[in-house]
């Protein structure tokens, strides 16, 4: 039987001719940091200092004892990389074993009967940017890094919410294989289901070692009680397994998520001595993606077993911009979270990397569906060797290595490069040049429909389906809505209704307390050193100021009003965008949110901060995205109330619409039955008496179905005439809790506008359970917490934030 030994013990790092511990996996600038050789990049401005790390080669070494490798025992020993970071020439006792320049790629050497030092020596990544430039020529990009011409992360070159740390290592697990005759080289579950069945093709392929050559060999395969076994002609063999009727895997919010051992064994049948074996979990359900044309345009729909999907999105990035130190409780930490915000679809977005499996087993796990992007962003691609053949590698590495996981249900060719080509000015610099068209409408579709052809592809996002249309026209395909972020108000994400909205966004700053840790000592304020270092994107805090002072009067002096406003109008204006696109369902068919995550500490369009802390938008995505919403939206003709059921069952409610009188006067008032259908969207005029007067600067409306709310205020805050707000707040304990867990009721005598409880305020690990609340006069609010070090009524109010008069 094969045997694996995992080599991540005894590494260590050369640095200035000394020898330094290493971690495997792990990477030059952690290890480095771990010696207390550089400062945290993380913090203040420290980024700049440790700038030379990336621009020198590094080197990696090891001992490989002869017992390691010996042939007793084993025919063959392989040594195995999962991950190498980048650009490395690998030594075996001086002689070389082989050269690597992809990031993506999984490596294997033959190892057998040779022993001694083992060294990984990485070039610079810079370097290697730059041969490989010189040979293909130069090509446009958004950012003055040399990030398209090696297969490396293309954000850790820094990116508009992330550093410039250009690291290098050995990043993923390293092991030797041994193993005798024949091992299973690579396995491929086909998935299917129809009416009565599932069904799971396995592509089996083997290697034989030069003794193996000739030997019958029979593979076993096993899922759900069907079993089968087929003897391997040559080095391949297909089975297949029929299961009767299996329990069928659903996204989150559709129905459960069971998951099935998948068992692949490699068996020797002249001495009937198992050879290698193989598990995953996976999973039955079928995807399509609807593309068809339709009177709006070209639709494009998620259909899951059948049923259809209006996606509840976010974008991911790499977690950390050192992704070696994302472990799997990490990953689900942030995909709990993901799904906690009531998101069924994470797309990872094509600037970081195909993640670990403990990402994609997460996802499988809690039914989050997963959009996963080829490694192109943001630039034009050369398509000439070496880069070609590393491209077709990664690809065909990383769609086997991922579709057994049933959460996959889309590739993804690129992240704007078909609109970058049109759009950005490139065609003129390219003068015919290569630019990556040969990957995303050639290559990829080609090795996705050849290796796992039960998958949809699309070339890129955004992309309209063909040139016949702008590549990011909203009526055709996927859209990127970047306009309003970088130019407009939020409240014009409602003058389109896109098929798909793959990526709209708004930034604010993080929680307080990852500013404070990230920059000790500051004194904060928008335009501080530190607080302008961490924000990375062109213009980013003009656009924010902006973005605050269409509502608000921009706060002079006072850092934490600001912080505040910026966080509350980043709530605000991702919430306008999908209240307003989930109530065009069925002609909208997704809204996947700019970004759910961050890679350190920085001012972003995340809902989770660096730091893992969460923004009031996190509360916000919980709302907007539950099975059912209320929303009222502004047209020129008055509000219309849409009413949003995205569950299986049918939602009978009573509602009660208000026009209100900021004194809490409720100046006409409707009760509505509705019965909206499941999976529909009920919309509906408000009638003209109920429309407040927008020339009062008092009025207002509310809808009111249940626990659920919606409001509508005819003026931007700056022009409506809010009470100075007035509320009381009381502290205790919740029944049998533990100290810092507490209940804040909070009751207003006034209407309080978006009142908001920074719970980092009362300790670094406080959370609360609630984020933006309106109050009319005489309600009260409930807010849970947990983890508060502070939980004096002073802390508490000191703590609470609400709109106040202009
Ligand atoms: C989109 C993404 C990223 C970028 C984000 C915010 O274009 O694809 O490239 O970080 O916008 O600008």
């Amino acid at each position: 039987m094969k045997e694996v030994v995992q080599l991540s013990e005894g590494w260590s790092l050369t640095h200035e001719g000394e020898s330094l511990p290493a971690h495997v996996p792990g990477c030059v600038h952690t290890d480095l940091l771990a010696a207390g050789l550089i400062p945290d990049p993380f913090l203040g401005q420290n980024e700049r200092e440790v700038d030379w790390v990336g621009r020198r080669a590094w080197t990696y070494g090891r001992d490989l004892g002869a017992a390691d490798t010996a042939q007793e025992g084993h025919e063959r020993t392989d040594l195995v990389f999962d991950g190498l970071d980048t650009a490395a020439v690998i030594t075996l006792d001086g002689r070389e074993l082989g050269r690597t320049r992809n990031m993506h790629r999984r490596y294997r050497f033959d190892v057998t009967g040779r022993h001694g030092r083992l060294h990984v020596e990485f070039t610079s990544a810079y370097d290697e940017a730059e041969f490989v430039r010189l040979l293909t020529g130069d090509r446009p990009n958004v950012y003055p890094e040399p990030f398209q011409y090696i297969r490396k992360m293309a954000c850790s070159f820094g990116w508009d919410w992330g550093p410039t740390l250009v690291t290098a290592g050995i990043w993923r697990p390293v092991r030797l294989e041994r193993w005798s005759t024949a091992r299973l080289a690579q396995v491929r579950p086909l998935v299917t289901v129809t009416d009565d069945a599932g069904t799971v093709e396995v592509h089996v392929d083997v290697e034989r070692t030069e003794q193996g050559e000739g030997r019958p060999l029979e593979v076993r395969a096993s899922v759900a009680g069907a079993q089968v076994r087929t003897v391997v002609e040559g080095d391949s063999a297909v089975l297949t397994l029929r299961v009767p009727t299996p329990e069928l895997w659903w996204p989150r919010g559709y129905g459960a998520q069971p998951l099935y051992d998948l068992d692949v064994s490699l068996v020797d049948t002249g001495t009937d001595r198992p050879l290698d074996s193989w598990q995953r979990r996976t999973g039955f359900r079928n995807v399509e993606l609807d593309r068809s044309a339709d009177e709006h345009g070209t639709g494009f729909t998620l259909v899951v077993n059948g049923v259809r999907i209006f996606a509840r999105g976010v974008n991911w990035i790499p977690d950390d911009v050192f992704p070696s130190r994302v472990t799997p409780e990490r990953y689900r930490t942030r995909l709990r979270q993901t799904a906690e915000a009531g998101a069924d679809l994470v797309r990872i977005w094509g600037g970081g990397i195909y993640e670990d499996d403990a990402f994609y087993d997460a996802c499988d796990e809690l039914g989050l569906l997963v959009w996963q992007d080829f490694l192109f962003a943001c630039a034009a691609y050369p398509e000439e060797q070496p880069l070609r053949g590393e491209v077709e590698a990664e690809a065909r590495d990383n769609v086997v290595r991922l579709m057994p996981h049933p959460s996959l249900v889309l590739w993804n060719g690129n992240n704007e490069n078909l609109w970058g080509f049109r759009d950005w000015d490139w065609e003129g610099s390219l003068a015919g040049d290569s630019w990556g068209a040969g990957y995303y409408l050639g290559l990829l579709p080609r090795i996705v429909a050849e290796l796992d052809p039960t998958r949809p592809y699309a070339a890129g996002s955004p992309w309209s389906g063909s040139w016949d249309h702008h590549p990011n026209d909203p009526a055709h395909g996927t859209h990127h809505s970047w306009e309003v972020w970088n130019r407009r108000d939020y409240a014009e994400y409602r003058d389109t209704v896109p098929r798909f909205v793959a990526e709209f966004g708004w930034q604010a700053p993080p929680a307080l307390a990852t500013l404070r840790r990230a920059l000790p000592g500051e004194r904060l304020a928008p335009d501080s050193p530190g607080m302008l270092h961490h924000q990375k994107a062109d213009d980013g805090n003009g656009k924010l100021n902006r973005g605050v002072e269409r509502h608000f009067v921009l706060p002079e002096g006072d850092f934490d009003r600001w912080h505040y406003l910026a966080q509350v109008v980043q709530a605000r204006a991702v919430a306008a965008g999908i209240e307003h696109w989930r109530s065009h369902w069925p002609v909208c068919a997704g809204t996947v949110v700019w970004q759910i995550n961050d890679c350190w500490p920085v001012s972003s369009w995340s809902a989770i901060d660096g730091d893992g802390r969460l923004k009031p938008l996190y509360h916000e995505l919980r709302r907007v995205y539950a099975d059912r919403l209320l929303t009222l939206q502004p047209s020129a003709a008055g509000p219309v109330l849409a009413v949003i059921n995205q569950s299986a069952e049918p939602w009978h409610t009573t509602l009660t619409v208000r026009r209100m009188h900021t004194d809490g006067t409720v100046m006409a008032e409707r009760t509505l039955d509705v019965t909206v259908a499941a999976r529909t969207v009920h919309r509906q005029s408000v009638d003209a008496d109920l429309a407040p007067d927008a020339a009062s600067a008092k009025e207002f409306l509310v809808a009111d179905a249940g626990s659920l709310r919606a409001v509508h205020f005819p003026l931007r805050d700056k022009e409506f005439a809010y009470p100075a707000p007035d509320y009381d707040v009381s502290v205790t304990s919740a029944p049998g809790a533990v100290g810092g867990n507490v209940e804040v009721v909070v009751t207003a005598h006034t209407l309080v506008r978006d009142l908001l409880l920074q719970t980092d305020r009362l300790g670094p690990d406080a959370v609360c359970d609630t984020g933006l609340r309106t109050l009319l006069p005489g309600e009260r609010a409930r807010l849970r917490i947990r983890g508060a070090v502070e939980t004096g009524a002073n802390a508490v109010r000191a703590a609470l934030f609400c709109v106040e008069p202009a």
